[in-house]
């Protein structure tokens, strides 16, 4: 068996400098795109393709239990369906609950989860904290299950999570890459715990997400806590995020951005683009797939440019009340 990347789980190879998986030297634990990605915060430019079916089928094709990470900000129907997917015994592992703003409960957003989406499965809440690693690890140690599986959304911080649970348990183990880009891990790595069970992380399973550019991966980003933002919208008033997607309503509304503070969203009162139309509900949250939502409180046509459909996702929102209890 070939020697694989311990940051991202490709194998390694010392021919060709423009694929994937190349050393310099095979004695290099980390391929250059790893070396880069971690000590220079740059992006390669080399291209990764990821099938979902193929990752769902060989995971499925295995023994063991999945974590299934989907981050607080993707909770919506194409990400669900990823999850249903899994034919393995399963958990939904919802992440980067610290972006959350705090009047927001994880037990409204469990609700949610099961009255919505109808999730029947087990739902753990984590983010990157030690106290997140620390409560999977009780949770691998009790469970009769010995392997495995760190599977989800590309992005969701599985590796991010992976690593707090290596430093605080194996000694001298090495870091997997984790990165803003999508798709940072190639292939699945398999870490051994103390405890005998086995961790296999895999590749992040891609979703229609709307920025690609580097520069805008990192700007939406969203760090610590998120302060939604309110816009009192009236007719004709356009709202532009980064001056690329562009949001109006038919009527006065309020209208609520919850993502990165780093995106600028302003008001704008000329007209921009194609628009694509939705007809949405009271308390509906239209999300831009991997960037955040826009919660919009009253029913209204809402109108989007800059943006393919498939970019975009409407929920029935689980604010205002409705999952409260
Ligand atoms: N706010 C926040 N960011 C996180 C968390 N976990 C990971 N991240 C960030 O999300 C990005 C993707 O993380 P990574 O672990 O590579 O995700 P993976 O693709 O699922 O393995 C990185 O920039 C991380 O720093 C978290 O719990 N909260
Ligand atoms: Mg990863």
């Amino acid at each position: 068996m070939s020697k694989k990347c311990f940051g991202c789980g490709i194998s390694l190879q010392i021919t060709d400098s423009s694929k994937l998986g190349f050393v310099k030297s095979l004695d290099m634990d980390y391929c250059m795109r790893c070396f880069r990605l971690k000590n220079y915060h740059e992006n390669s430019k080399l291209a990764f393709e990821v099938d979902n079916f193929k990752i769902l089928e060989k995971v499925n094709k295995g023994q063991g239990k999945v974590f299934f990470f989907i981050d607080i900000l993707n909770i919506y129907q194409e990400t669900i369906s990823l999850f249903s997917k899994v034919k393995l015994p399963k958990v939904l592992v919802i992440s980067k609950i610290d972006v959350l703003p705090k009047n927001i409960s994880l037990k409204v957003i469990e609700n949610y989860l099961r009255k919505y989406f109808h999730v029947q499965e087990e739902i753990l809440f984590v983010q990157k904290k030690k106290s997140s690693a620390k409560k999977v690890y009780e949770y691998i140690s009790k469970d009769k299950w010995k392997n495995f599986y760190f599977l989800g959304l590309t992005n969701a911080g599985k590796s991010s999570l992976l690593n707090l649970l290596l430093e605080e348990l194996v000694t001298n183990s090495k870091p997997i890459t984790v990165s803003e880009i999508p798709n940072t891990t190639l292939d699945f790595i398999e870490i051994s715990l103390p405890n005998k069970k086995k961790i296999q992380d895999s590749v992040g399973l891609t979703y229609k997400y709307c920025f690609q550019e580097f520069e805008m991966l990192q700007k939406k980003l969203v760090k610590k806590e998120i302060k939604p933002k309110n816009f009192y919208l009236k007719k004709g008033t356009i709202l532009a995020l980064e001056n690329q997607i562009f949001l109006k309503l038919d009527d006065v509304n309020s209208i609520t951005w919850f993502g990165s503070e780093n995106l600028e969203i302003k008001k704008i009162y000329k007209e921009r683009g194609e628009y694509i139309s939705f007809s949405v509900p009271e308390k509906t949250n239209v999300y831009l797939k991997g960037v955040g939502f826009f919660y919009v409180k009253n029913k209204a046509v809402v109108q989007i440019a800059g943006l393919k459909k498939e970019n975009i996702a409407i929920e029935s929102s689980f604010l205002g009340g409705n999952f409260y209890e």
